[in-house]
């Protein structure tokens, strides 16, 4: 067999195997939600003919031409009895794109589909694309909302980047239609989501106001505001904050929204990502918060501190110590499952159902911001558990 014919057999070989390898529960309790083991998508889950040229006359090495370098944040959605995550993937050449994995199971099995989603071209100015919330919206739409980003032209700094929320909008995953960027006051947006309801007859966008591409500076946190057409995207409300950052907690540094936001009967459950500095770069957790059912901008639950935090091998990657959602499925029967990438490089999901989601949210206590404070917090729970317990 030619050197040619043995490669390829051995990378479709590892390939199968990993896209059949079953999942399971990871050993690690925290009774809100399952870990799972494996990432349920990695730059390995990349199809092979998206790689390697499979013509042995013009590739006699059977050589990557076209590498993938990481899949990570992915909108998620079920939809005909599948599960599919829309994820952010990244090529070797760091532009990301994205694509469409599909599995008849939550936590094993997804498997991209032969072709990248090719947006169309709208935005000549736009260099990258990523981070596609998935919204199945009351209007019968269901919409794509991720960050435009393109070069900073007023700015010498080759590096400097404007972000913008693109919007797409689609019915089977496959032909999307791009409307117009959203606008908005602020010159930079990203992790912006569209709500799933109409609010005051209007669409309600979760934005995040910044100064800066990187730096939130006068950006208070997550932000609510509505927009009046989606044909004509433009935020025609102040942008209210929600959730704020607020200093010494997992959102100092900045925050975003994640998920779309989920009803339940006692509210909407956001799934957010919020980031501290360290002493060794920024790092981010995911965290809940919920608002009102019938005024989606007024927060009525904060849960204390983090919610899921980058765990053993999920520390490491492109960006290390990072966890980050932006998208959920949840099932009739209330089962949940988020999709988390763990430092930029990988995605995994977390299990749990409605009833632990709104446990978790309206009985978890709040952060009480002092250390002396939160230490009374601890120990009137020791002290109840020690009278229960006798
Ligand atoms: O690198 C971590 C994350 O950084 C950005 O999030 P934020 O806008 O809150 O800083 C995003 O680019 C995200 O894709 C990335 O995972």
């Amino acid at each position: 067999m030619s050197l040619f014919e043995q490669n390829k057999n051995a990378v479709i070989t590892k390939y199968e195997e990993l896209i059949s390898r079953k999942n399971k529960v990871a050993d690690c309790y925290n009774g809100i939600y399952d870990r799972y083991e494996n990432p349920v998508l990695t730059a390995e889950h990349a199809p092979v003919i998206w790689k390697y040229d499979f013509n042995p006359e013009t590739n006699p090495f059977f050589m990557e031409r076209l590498g993938i370098n990481a899949v990570l944040n992915s909108g998620a959605i079920y939809l005909n009895g599948k599960y599919y995550l829309v994820a952010r993937v990244e090529g070797n050449d760091r532009k990301s794109f994205f694509a469409v994995a599909e599995s008849d199971s939550p936590v094993d099995g997804f498997k991209f589909w032969d072709f990248p989603v090719q947006l169309p071209d709208t935005e000549p100015e736009e260099t990258n694309v990523y981070d596609m919330r998935l919204t199945q919206h009351e209007d019968g739409w269901i919409y794509g909302v991720f960050c435009s980003e393109s070069k900073d032209k007023d700015s010498n700094d080759l590096s400097a980047a404007v972000a913008q929320a693109g919007i797409v909008r689609t019915k089977d995953l496959k032909t999307w239609e791009r409307l117009p960027n959203l606008k908005s006051k602020s010159p930079q947006q990203r992790n912006v989501v569209l709500h799933p309801e109409f609010v005051e007859g209007k669409y309600a966008f979760y934005t995040r106001p910044q100064d800066d591409f990187i730096q939130t500076g006068s950006g208070g946190g997550v932000c609510f505001g509505l927009c009046e057409d989606i044909n004509n995207p433009v935020i025609c409300t102040e942008e209210v904050v929600i959730s704020p950052r607020q200093y010494h907690t997992i959102t100092e540094v900045k925050n975003g929204a994640g998920a779309v936001p989920i009803k339940t009967p006692k509210g909407w459950i956001h799934i957010a990502h919020g980031v501290r500095n360290t002493a060794a770069g920024l790092r981010y957790v995911i965290y809940i918060f919920a608002t009102d059912l019938n005024d989606p901008k007024k927060l009525i639950a904060s849960p204390s501190g983090l919610f899921i935090a980058p765990h053993g091998n999920e520390r490491v990657g492109d960006v290390s110590n990072v966890c980050f959602t932006n998208g959920a499925i949840v099932r009739e029967n209330g089962d949940v499952y988020i999709y988390y990438a763990s430092s930029d490089t990988r995605v995994h999901v977390a299990a749990t159902t409605i009833e632990k989601l709104m446990d978790y949210t309206f009985n978890t206590p709040k952060d009480p911001l002092r250390s002396v404070d939160c230490v009374k917090q601890r120990c009137e729970l020791i002290k109840r558990n020690l009278e229960f317990l006798s």
